[in-house]
């Protein structure tokens, strides 16, 4: 390590990666049994403060107390302005393909190579108290450790974004965020500010589309998608150049819950994301991604009828195909929430050579805008020294000083050039023109003119076509489901002019989806809005329906099984090996918690009926005896149980006793309610077709 860089001890973690801790004798040495100040007093009593007498006042005196509750005073940091509620984890990210013809960047050099990462996945409108499920875009920031230093794809799960240009982000975030005057609603973009600020900014029917659809419902990061939005350069050894766009791609499939779902999941488990993340790891059952590159080049991207470099644009699959370069495994989640997840600070600025930057005008101002939020929300310019945001490669330079400075840096040279030796060398780094990052001379330069202009490239004017071309793209359950959400959004705006404006939009996107939300709103279906560019067809693609890819699978889904004293303990246990042998996970709920009598034994029960509602399971299955069907009938939570998961399209497994209770309670059979054998064959299987019989779509 560098001379100046902190001297933090560094130890190998699970992923091989090295971690960082505090330096020795720290504040969380784990070797220390005493209880100290944070001078390194030993504690004689932390039950109670010094008084004057045995019934006090309390003495001024108590630097013990004082100390303390100084310290907890200030536990706070500022929560992050958006993306507030996160979660992450650590991990190793593995390149499967080398692409060293593309880009020199070291972790892409050999195939094999692993470096380490930090991932955080967040929700973007709601406060870091809010819940997991609300509809709303997901971030899925990535910090690659690399030996050149650290890489950030600081993305989300959707590949689009609302604005063109950075210098809307403000007026956005104040938007959807709770309204000025309110404080509310948290977490939630179904109200008058938001639609009235989006109706107003065709540009981000594109990402509306998106954000309507079952995508901003993730079942958990585990199944969402990641995207790095913005085109970005890779330049090669030989300074060539190519554009291309990143892309995560789940191992175990996308997956999105309903919405009913969502919001059940919210009430019974705000904390259902970071606890399927956190539990998931634990079990040892490491989610994975693969990462995968679009890669044009600059001739190819000037000649489609849309600019790569608008943000609100993606260029589909099926006309770049996405090659896959890597994976990402989380291994290890972290061992402190605050000094790690709530302390990491990603950044789109953060590159290393071979990666670079294009004009995109959304980047640029997100250039700018992480390193400055940092110094707010972190407190310092040092905040990189912090273990989650230090480079494990060594770094130095000679910016110097700053509040809570860890480095002790060694040496009278504080500048750069300096003559001032050191056992005949210079004192201090150089700067390094051969490995050194170098910006790439942007051939691209789209306007000669090099006018300073507060203006948009021509292209951008097109706010339409790729609107319609999600849309269309969809399954006909998603397009119900994404018209459904615009009627419930717009249902909560009251002011009508907003509605109507919006209508307007939808139908310069598509009439069937603006007629479906008329419809559901009581309104008349407006003109659509004229456009300020020509809009075109664009050929459907599979790839950005999420039910296109066919029904999810057993791995990695969570099915609940409920039972009563009585049930067959041998029925229930091959019910889980059946599961299990697919990589599923089975939790047992019953009326009561903890060991219970069965028929053939005891069980243990993993969960309550109550406070465990199918919400929370991908699929639920019920094996209990004739003996404990009255007092599940005369138990309102188990009829909601089972009538939640046929809301909610999933697979019931029932045995003939469940078969009777559910006909008692007008619970249809149909294909998605199962004897116990044919079960674990469909289980993660959703139902759609009975999605009419239980729900009002538009
Ligand atoms: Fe941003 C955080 C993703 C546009 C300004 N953003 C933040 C995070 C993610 C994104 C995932 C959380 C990182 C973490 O987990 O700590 N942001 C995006 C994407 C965008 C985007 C995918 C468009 C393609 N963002 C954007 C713009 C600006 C910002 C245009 C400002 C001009 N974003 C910020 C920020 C945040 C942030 C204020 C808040 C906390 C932080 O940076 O560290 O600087």
């Amino acid at each position: 390590m560098s001379q100046d860089s902190p001297s933090f001890e560094t130890t190998p973690g699970p992923s091989g990666e090295t971690h960082q801790h505090v330096p020795n004798g720290g504040p969380h040495d784990a070797g220390l049994a005493h209880l100290t100040t944070n001078q390194g007093l030993r504690i004689s009593d932390n039950q109670n403060s010094l008084k004057a007498g045995r019934s006090g006042p309390v003495l001024l005196e108590d630097f013990v107390l004082r100390e303390k509750i100084f310290h907890f005073d200030h536990e706070r940091i500022p929560e992050r302005v958006v993306h507030a509620r996160g979660h992450g984890a650590h991990g190793v990210f593995e390149c499967t393909r080398a692409i060293p013809e593309l880009t020199k960047a070291g972790l892409f050099a050999e195939t094999g190579k692993k470096t380490p990462v930090f991932a955080r996945f967040s929700t973007v409108a709601g406060g870091a108290g809010s819940i997991d499920t609300p509809r709303d875009v997901r971030g899925f920031a990535v910090k690659f450790y690399t030996d050149e230093g650290n890489w950030d794809i600081v993305g989300n799960n959707i590949p689009v974004f609302f604005i063109q240009d950075a210098i809307k982000f403000p007026d956005l975030v104040h938007a959807v965020k709770m309204e000025a005057d309110k404080g509310y609603p948290q977490a939630a973009s179904a109200h008058d500010t938001f639609w009235d600020f989006i109706s107003l900014m065709p540009e981000a029917m594109h990402m509306v589309l998106w954000q309507m659809s079952d995508r901003t419902l993730p079942r958990s990061p585990r199944f969402m998608e990641g995207f790095g939005i913005h085109t970005f350069r890779l330049v090669n050894g030989a300074g060539e150049g190519h554009l291309v766009k990143f892309h995560w791609k789940p191992v175990l499939g996308i997956q999105s819950t309903t919405w009913d779902e969502a919001t059940k999941i919210a009430g019974a488990d705000p904390d259902y994301h970071r606890r399927d993340l956190f539990e998931t790891i634990e079990r040892g059952a490491f989610p994975q991604w693969e990462l995968g590159i679009q890669v044009f080049d600059d001739g190819w991207a000037m000649e489609q009828p849309y600019d790569v470099l608008d943000a609100t644009k993606l260029i589909p699959e099926e006309v770049v195909p996405v090659t896959i370069i890597g994976r990402m495994t989380l291994d290890r989640n972290p061992d402190n929430f605050f000094a790690e997840t709530e302390q990491s600070a990603f950044c789109p600025a953060n590159v290393v050579p071979g990666i670079d930057f294009t004009a995109d005008p959304l980047l640029q101002g997100r250039l700018f805008s992480y390193l400055d939020t940092q110094k707010s929300r972190l407190g310092t310019t040092n905040f990189h020294q912090l273990p989650i945001n230090a480079p494990r490669c060594p770094f130095q330079n000679f910016q110097r000083d700053g509040m809570m400075q860890m480095g002790v840096p060694h040496g009278r040279a504080n500048y750069e050039p300096n003559s001032l030796f050191e056992q005949g060398e210079p004192t201090g780094p150089r700067e390094c023109a051969e490995t050194g990052f170098v910006t790439f001379p942007d051939a691209a330069q789209r306007d000669d003119s090099c006018a300073r202009l507060r203006m948009r490239p021509e292209l951008f004017d097109d706010h339409y076509s790729q609107a319609r071309l999600f849309y269309r793209s969809q399954t006909p359950v998603e397009q119900s489901h994404l018209a459904s959400a615009f009627v419930f959004e717009l249902s909560k705006v009251d002011l009508e002019h907003v509605q109507q404006r919006m209508l307007t939009r939808l139908a310069a996107v598509d009439m069937d989806l603006a007629h479906r939300v008329a419809k559901g709103l009581s309104l008349p279906l407006p003109a659509p809005a004229k456009s300020a560019a020509p809009v075109f067809d664009m050929d459907p693609s599979p790839a950005l329906s999420i039910l296109s890819a066919g029904q999810p699978r057993m791995n990695g889904r969570t099915i609940g099984l409920l039972f009563a004293e009585g049930s067959s303990r041998d029925s229930i246990e091959r019910m889980r090996d059946a599961i299990e042998a697919q990589q599923g996970r089975v939790v047992l709920v019953s009326q009561k918690v903890g060991l219970q009598e069965v028929r053939d034994g005891t069980l243990k029960a993993d969960a309550k009926l109550e406070g465990s509602p199918s919400a929370l399971f991908d699929a639920v299955v019920s094996i209990i005896p004739p003996e404990a069907l009255s007092a599940l009938r005369s138990d309102h939570t188990a009829r909601e149980w089972f009538a939640d998961a046929y809301a909610h399209c999933k697979t019931i497994g029932a045995c003939p006793a469940t078969l009777r209770l559910l006909g008692e309670w007008g619970i249809a059979a149909d294909d998605g309610v199962t004897n116990l054998q044919d079960f674990p064959h469909v289980a993660p299987a959703r139902h759609w077709a009975r999605e009419p019989r239980v729900r009002l779509l538009a």
